[in-house]
């Protein structure tokens, strides 16, 4: 496992924007350590559409897993200790996860990285996630961690304003996604999921997201 950024090999690493970097294939071996631990953790907390504040419902279904977990209803966008459908705590961050989000913040020149959530999303064909920023948590000197699994998804990266336009990455299974610094509230999204069968998911696409809330 790499652990430094000078480790890795300058083709398995892009630059996306000051402070922010797509790590080729991190996640490869660890990905059916990944998937067991998010079956853990969605048999606990299953995944559920959540209203936006708007009181539409997304298209992406989500969990979480971790002392705190991200939900969305009419009252707003905020985290949570408990799941609002059992009212019981987030399952537990498996250790997998954990250790994964970590070694790809390292990678990128973030040590320590020590995340309280991990969102689960499960996009099925036509889920997409409008542009947006990750702008609930408290502390926005840890960067974010998004690990993608399953079938490939274009990812749009944009700037610090709603108009800039958007960079097009396609991201595949096994891809890490960090970003902190400089680019910590960049706007971004994911265009339409494309249908296809993975062999390690089927016919989704799943992706977790680390931040440190506070
Ligand atoms: C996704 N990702 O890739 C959604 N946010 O499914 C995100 O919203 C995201 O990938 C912040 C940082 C990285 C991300
Ligand atoms: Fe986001």
């Amino acid at each position: 496992m790499p652990d430094l950024l000078d480790d890795l090999p300058v083709d398995d690493r892009e630059p996306l924007a000051e402070g922010a970097w797509l790590l080729r294939g991190f996640a490869r071996e660890q990905a059916p350590a990944l998937l067991a631990g998010i079956d853990e953790a969605v048999s606990a907390a299953p995944f559920r559409h959540l209203l936006t504040p708007g009181g539409r419902s997304m298209s992406v279904a989500m969990s979480n897993c971790g002392a705190r977990g991200w939900v969305s209803d009419r009252r707003g966008y905020r985290y949570e200790a408990c799941d609002p459908v059992s009212g019981v705590p987030w399952p537990p961050m498996p250790t997998a996860l954990r250790a994964v989000a970590r070694e790809a913040a390292q990678a990128a020149g973030y040590p320590g990285f020590e995340p309280d959530a991990c969102l689960i999303n499960q996009y099925l064909p036509g889920a997409r996630m409008a542009l947006h920023q990750d702008r609930d948590e408290t502390d926005f000197a840890a960067p974010i961690v998004s690990v993608s699994l399953g079938l490939p998804a274009i990812f749009l990266f944009g700037g610090l304003a709603r108009a800039d336009k958007p960079q097009r990455r396609r991201l595949v299974h096994a891809d890490v996604v960090v970003w902190g610094g400089a680019s910590r509230l960049v706007f971004h999204g994911v265009a339409p999921l494309a249908r296809g069968e993975h062999p390690l998911t089927g016919p989704q696409r799943l992706n977790l997201t680390f931040r440190k809330t506070r």
